[in-house]
Order: structure tokens, then C-alpha cells, then sequence
């Protein structure tokens, strides 16, 4: 029997406390934020007890032995002692940042989701993570990028739970366990860390074989990002939208972001890890406090809810299968902006825990073996990295759409709910007693599907292709994105011990085509074995991240090499035209403090000392110290020119880079007589097409 409708009370007040506003995430001012502990002006133990002194444990005598008197002393060591949990099982590495979605409404006719409506602005929580390393591994290593989206929507959270590549290693989840054991450090030594070059990833791939688009994808620029900022998102899965008036689709989520799509080259990547393993979290953190915020457009390709579940051939229900985007476009339907970071690592970006069965009216998920297997996953793997399953009353995981459980009790419990009937129906009827919610008020009610078959331990026969997109990616490469997989391939394989896992992995390359398998086994000395590719029927342009139309800059890093006596007005001008842009300028000089003229000052942001080349997009030698000659100068331009990075110099400042060995008639080399508008119109287009490739094409890079 439904329960009674009741709105009016009874002598007992029967409330679930919604969690109060000033917990939730968009609305904390600094007071919540910091925490409810935090009120008290003066120091006082977790108590709220004042206290004198936080610097001397209390001792029998100042040489003495300590107090079990001293509850400060104890209370102190034991909350230290419990400041870590468990790091995520994977991606435990990630750094995460807060913004808006706003929807530009052309989705309301596919999907009746509110936060997909005209104009609507949801708040949003998106952490980027890597998959393989400790938490306190580098950034910048060869892996799958994370790009987890919590909406906190008016009809509850939904949670887009991505990666930045669009298909995945596996196509069932019960191997999930199995490929990541194969992809962590080995048992034995925990060692290597955050790699996928040793020996059990590339046996469980080459055993695997419908691993193999996923780690043409991996092997490809896509595993190096050079910015969370010029990263891709997928929803990978298919899902399914429900409009309205019941009609469903079927859909595949894309973010596209709009600095474009850019890599590291993997020299970088590797100095990265070393010289500065928060290069990405860093980026996040710096772009959105210079004001440069992260942006991205939410893209939608749509399909038929067909009953076989494909499109133009292709099972949608197969993780390991992309739609090109020239078979069904990608409609962008809303905006995200991250622009503001988080005030706390631990409370916001380690607590937040998302997962892919938070679902609101109108998207629901399909019966694909990967998602059906994460529908479970997500939930129980909080309970031991949050310690029980109170965790949505975090102030991050916590709703912004109102509240009214019958969950009670648990580890953490920090609501105070009322009344003595959590269940329903009940004959009490209480003031604040939930009821179910109607379609009408927006309950989610799951689409009527038929669901039937034998009970089988097997897949279907659509899932037995394992080679025709890993193809289809190869062929749509162009030279240098293809020079760059080969490399990673021979990399990759290099690092592992066993010759018979080798072999076998060129024997699955073999299938894919014969040009990769033979550049790859030259590199490693072996023989190419011969394989069957089928030849891709079609290309996919839009999988090429090469452009030759520049794109935004914002974001991007321009050093520029200084001294004494430097044209500090042409550097001033440089900084305002950067600037404008969103972009940002580092004065680089040999020694610290500030660069000094007849006539003014300026203040010196990173010495050759303190810097590397992966810091910056390009980098532009001042008019003024032509003399200017430096050993780690000229290793930061030679590495800059090798990574095919813009190069300049302005008035005598060619001199520098010829004196650094710099091939000053190369391509991407840009002089100007002096610092004027033509010039950094000219420094920002070629900055704003990522990298001069010709240098690699003509064999003087890289
Ligand atoms: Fe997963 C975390 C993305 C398959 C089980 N996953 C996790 C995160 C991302 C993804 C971005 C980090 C979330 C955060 O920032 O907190 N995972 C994916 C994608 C997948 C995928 C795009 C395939 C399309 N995952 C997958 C499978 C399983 C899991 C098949 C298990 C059956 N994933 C987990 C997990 C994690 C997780 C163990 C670890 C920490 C967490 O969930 O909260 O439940």
C-alpha cells in the first residue's frame, strides 16, 4: 500500500535533516568551507578546549619523561597517526577543480534531464586523474587520463565518470581486477611505478587481444597530455536519453575542449616526471588563478534506440568500439567552465567519490558488460576508502537537490534525523515523512525494457573484432602522430624482460598493419612477423590532433630570456599582448632578483637554475644582451628546438640563440627587428598551432 501523503505534522516531528545549505559545495562561504571545526579564533584541541601551548608535550620536568596526563600530546599524535585512507584502487593520482555547465538547451528535445536545458547553470566538481600511479606518483606519464564530471543538479548528482580516451582495455567488467593487476607495479618488488612498459601489461595485452584499439590510443600523443586543458573526455559507454515524452536514444558523451586537443612529446613527458611531477596539477591550479579557465564543450553523437543496439554496423554496447565522428557528428550541447580551485586537497579533491550509477531522470545507462560491472563497482569501493557509506554527506559528494532519505545510522553518521519510523509505508504519518515522488514530480523511473536470454558465461559474437578500429586509428594518423606510436610501441616493448611477450605483441601489431609491425620490430632488433590486417575501409580525421589553423592560447607559457640591460619596454609590450591573450609571461634571466635598465626594473619570475624547457610553449630571447651565453641556456633552447617549440628573439637577440647552437633559418624560427604588433601576431598564431611539426618532418627535431 502506497504510504499517506501527509504534509502537515503530528506532535513528533519526523524529519530527515536535509543536510544544512552551508555544507553544500556551491553555496560554503569560507566559514563552512573550512570546515565546522573552525570557528574558534584561538588554538583548542578537537574539544574545543583552549590551549597555552602546542610546541611541548607535558614531561616530569623539562628533561623528563612525558604524561599520559598530556591528553593534547595524544590527541594530537592520534589524529596524525589517521590522516591517510586507503588511496583509490585506481587513479588515485588526480587533481580536481570547481565550475558551472550550461546547457545550450539543444539537447531538451533528446533528453528531458533538467541540467540539459536552455540556459540552465549546474555546478560542477571534475577531477583529473591518471589510472596506474600512487597518488604520489608524476603527472606526466604515459597513461589514460581520468576526467571524472560531478553535476550537481536540481534533480540530484549525476556523475559522467570518463576517461580521456573513448574506448577502454576490456570489454567485460569481471577482467577489470585482472588488467589492472597486470598494469600496477609487479608484486614482488612494487615496482615499476605509474608505467605500463614492464613485462605483465604487455602479456595481459597481448593475450587480450581486444586491448588492442586501447593501447593504439594509449601508445598514441593521446597518453601524454600537455594540459588537462587540451585533453578530450568520453563517456566511452553508450547511454541512453529518455525525453520527455518517453522517446529514448542512444548516445555517446564527449567533451571538447577548447584550447584543442595537444600533447606532450615524450622526451617531455619524461623530464616532466622528474623535474616537476605536478606539471599538470600545477597547470590546473596556476591557469585558473591567472584567470585562464579550463573550458570544454559537452558533445553528444546520437543514435537510434534500435533493438540490436548498433549503428552503421558497429555494437554500441562494445567498449572497445568508437562511432567515428564522420558516421554520426558530435552536437555540442553545453559549456563547462572550471574556474575556481579548490580550498582543500584532502576534504574536496581525495574525499569526492563519484560513480557511474548516479543517474538523474532522462539519461540512463545500456546493458554493456563494462558499465554493468562499474554499476557496482563505484559504491563498494567507497565504503573502504571512505570508511562507510555516509560518505554522500561529505560537503563534496553531498546533493544540491533536496534530501529526504530513510537511510539512518552507519560509520560517520553526521545528520541528526527525527522521528521513529524511517520506512515506508508506515501508520505514524510524521510532519517531514518522505513520499514517493511521482513521474510527474520528476521521480526517475527506468525505461520498460524487455530483458531476456539464456543465462551464459559468454559474449557476443560482435566482440570477437579486435583489430579493425585499432586499424582504422593507425590509418587516420598522420606521419608524426605515426613516428610517435612506433616510438612508444618500441619503448614500451624495449622495457620488458621476455622475449616470447615481445613476440606475441608483434604479432597482434602484425594484425593491425604490417608498416607498425616492422618499424617496430626493426626498433627491437626482431623479426616482423606476418599478420592479416584487414585495410581500414574508411579514415577518421577527426582522431588526428595535428592542426594547421591555430587555435586559442590562453593558458600557454611564453618565457622570455633576459638580463641587465635588456629592451624592458619590448618586454613590457610582449607582456600585455600575452596577457590579453590569457596567457602568461616568465622572465627568465641568469640569476634571480630583477633586470635592470637606465630606466626602469622588472622582476626576474625563473632563473636558468630553477628552469626547464617543459615549462614553457616557446620562448623569446630579449633585444639587449647579445652576449648572452650560458650552458643551460643553451641546453633549455636546444631542448625547446628539438621538442618543435616556437623560438624567437627580437632586435640582437638572434645573436644568443645562434651563439646556442640554434639553427636561427629552421622552421618556427621567428625574428623581428624589434617587439611590435606584427610580431606577437605572428608568435601567437604559431604558438597557437601547439608545435612546428616541419622541424620533425625535415628530421632536425625531436
Ligand atoms: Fe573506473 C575510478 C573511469 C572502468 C572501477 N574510474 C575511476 C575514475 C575514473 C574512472 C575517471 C576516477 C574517479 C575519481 O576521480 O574519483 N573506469 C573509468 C572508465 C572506465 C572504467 C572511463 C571504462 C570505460 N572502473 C572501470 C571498471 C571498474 C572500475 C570496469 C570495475 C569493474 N574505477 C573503478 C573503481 C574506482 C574507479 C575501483 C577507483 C576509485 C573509485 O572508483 O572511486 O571503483
Amino acid at each position: 500500500m502506497p504510504p499517506k501523503r501527509k504534509t502537515s505534522g503530528t506532535s513528533r516531528g519526523f524529519t530527515t535533516e536535509p543536510i544544512a545549505p552551508a555544507q553544500r559545495p556551491d553555496d560554503r562561504p569560507v566559514e563552512a568551507a573550512k570546515g565546522r571545526l573552525q570557528t574558534s579564533a584561538l588554538l583548542t584541541t578537537a574539544q574545543g578546549v583552549r590551549l597555552p601551548d602546542t610546541d611541548h608535550s607535558l614531561k616530569a620536568g623539562p628533561r623528563g619523561p612525558s604524561l599520559m596526563d598530556d591528553f593534547h600530546l595524544r590527541e594530537k599524535i592520534t589524529h596524525f597517526d589517521h590522516e591517510r585512507i586507503p588511496e583509490r584502487v585506481v587513479h588515485a593520482r588526480g587533481a580536481a577543480a570547481h565550475g558551472t555547465f550550461t546547457a545550450y538547451g539543444n539537447a531538451a528535445s533528446a533528453t528531458k534531464a533538467g541540467f540539459l536545458q536552455r540556459g540552465r547553470e549546474t555546478p560542477v566538481f571534475v577531477r583529473f586523474s591518471t589510472v596506474l600511479g600512487s597518488r604520489g606518483s608524476a603527472d606526466t606519464v604515459r597513461d589514460v587520463r581520468g576526467f571524472a564530471v560531478k553535476f550537481y543538479t536540481d534533480e540530484g548528482n549525476f556523475d559522467l565518470v570518463g576517461n580521456n580516451m573513448p574506448v577502454f582495455f576490456i570489454q567485460d567488467g569481471i577482467k577489470f581486477p585482472d588488467v589492472i593487476h597486470a598494469a600496477k607495479p609487479h608484486p614482488d618488488r612494487e615496482i615499476p611505478q605509474a608505467q605500463s612498459a614492464h613485462d605483465t601489461f604487455w602479456d595481459f595485452v597481448s593475450l587480450h587481444t581486444e586491448a588492442t584499439h586501447h593501447v593504439m590510443w594509449a601508445m598514441s600523443d593521446r597518453g601524454i597530455p600537455r594540459s588537462f586543458r587540451t585533453m578530450e573526455g568520453f563517456g566511452v559507454h553508450t547511454f541512453r536519453l529518455v525525453s520527455a515524452d518517453g522517446e529514448t536514444c542512444l548516445v555517446k558523451f564527449h567533451w571538447k575542449p577548447i584550447a584543442g586537443v595537444h600533447s606532450l612529446v615524450w622526451e617531455e613527458a619524461q623530464i616532466a616526471a622528474g623535474v616537476d611531477p605536478d606539471f599538470h596539477r600545477r597547470d590546473l591550479a596556476d591557469g585558473i588563478d591567472a584567470g585562464a579557465p579550463f573550458e570544454y564543450e559537452l558533445g553528444l553523437q546520437i543514435m537510434p534506440d534500435s533493438v540490436d543496439q548498433t549503428f552503421e554496423g558497429l555494437d554500441l554496447l562494445d567498449p572497445t568500439k568508437i562511432v567515428p565522428e564522420e558516421l554520426c557528428e558530435v552536437q555540442l550541447v553545453g559549456k563547462l567552465t572550471l574556474d575556481r580551485n579548490p580550498t582543500n586537497y584532502f576534504a574536496e579533491t581525495e574525499q569526492v567519490a563519484f560513480h557511474t550509477g548516479n543517474l538523474v531522470p532522462g539519461i540512463e545507462v545500456t546493458d554493456d558488460p563494462l558499465m554493468q560491472a562499474r554499476l557496482f563497482s563505484y559504491l563498494d569501493t567507497q565504503l573502504t576508502r571512505l570508511g562507510g557509506p555516509n560518505f554522500t554527506q561529505l560537503p563534496i559528494n553531498c546533493p544540491h537537490a533536496a534530501v529526504n532519505d530513510n537511510l539512518r545510522d552507519g560509520m560517520h553518521q553526521t545528520a541528526v534525523p527525527h522521528g521513529v519510523a524511517p520506512y515506508l509505508p508506515n501508520s505514524l504519518g510524521q510532519e517531514g515523512e518522505p513520499v514517493p515522488a511521482e513521474a510527474s514530480e520528476g521521480a526517475f523511473v527506468h525505461v520498460p525494457r524487455e530483458v531476456s536470454g539464456p543465462k551464459v558465461r559468454e559474449s557476443p559474437a560482435s566482440f570477437s573484432d579486435h583489430f579493425s578500429q585499432a586499424t582504422l586509428f593507425w590509418a587516420s594518423m598522420t606521419e608524426v602522430e605515426r613516428s610517435h606510436i612506433i616510438e612508444a610501441f618500441t619503448f614500451e616493448l624495449g622495457k620488458c624482460f621476455e622475449q616470447p611477450i615481445r613476440e606475441r605483441m608483434l604479432g597482434v601489431l602484425a594484425n593491425v598493419d604490417t608498416d607498425l609491425c616492422s618499424a617496430v620490430a626493426k626498433g627491437l632488433g626482431l623479426a616482423a612477423p606476418g599478420g592479416a590486417p584487414t585495410a581500414a575501409a574508411v579514415t577518421s580525421p577527426a582522431l588526428s590532433q595535428i592542426i594547421t589553423v591555430p587555435g586559442p592560447i590562453a593558458g600557454r607559457v611564453i618565457g622570455v630570456v633576459a638580463a641587465d640591460g635588456a629592451d624592458l619596454a619590448g618586454i613590457n609590450k610582449l607582456r600585455r599582448a600575452v596577457e590579453a591573450q590569457g596567457a602568461v609571461l616568465r622572465l627568465l634571466a641568469p640569476a634571480g632578483g630583477t633586470i635592470k635598465t637606465a630606466r626602469s626594473t622588472q622582476t626576474v619570475e625563473r632563473t636558468l637554475l630553477t628552469s626547464r624547457s617543459i615549462e614553457y610553449d616557446a620562448l623569446v630571447v630579449a633585444a639587449g644582451n647579445p652576449d648572452l651565453k650560458n650552458i643551460k641556456l643553451t641546453v633549455l633552447l636546444g631542448e625547446l628546438f628539438r621538442h618543435c617549440k616556437v623560438i624567437g628573439a627580437w632586435g640582437n637577440g638572434d645573436q644568443v640563440l645562434t651563439a646556442a647552437g640554434i639553427d636561427t633559418t629552421a622552421p618556427g624560427i621567428l625574428l623581428a627587428e624589434s617587439m611590435a604588433k606584427p610580431y606577437t601576431t605572428e608568435l601567437f598564431a604559431a604558438i597557437g598551432c601547439h608545435r612546428v611539426w616541419e622541424r620533425a618532418e625535415l628530421g632536425m627535431a625531436e
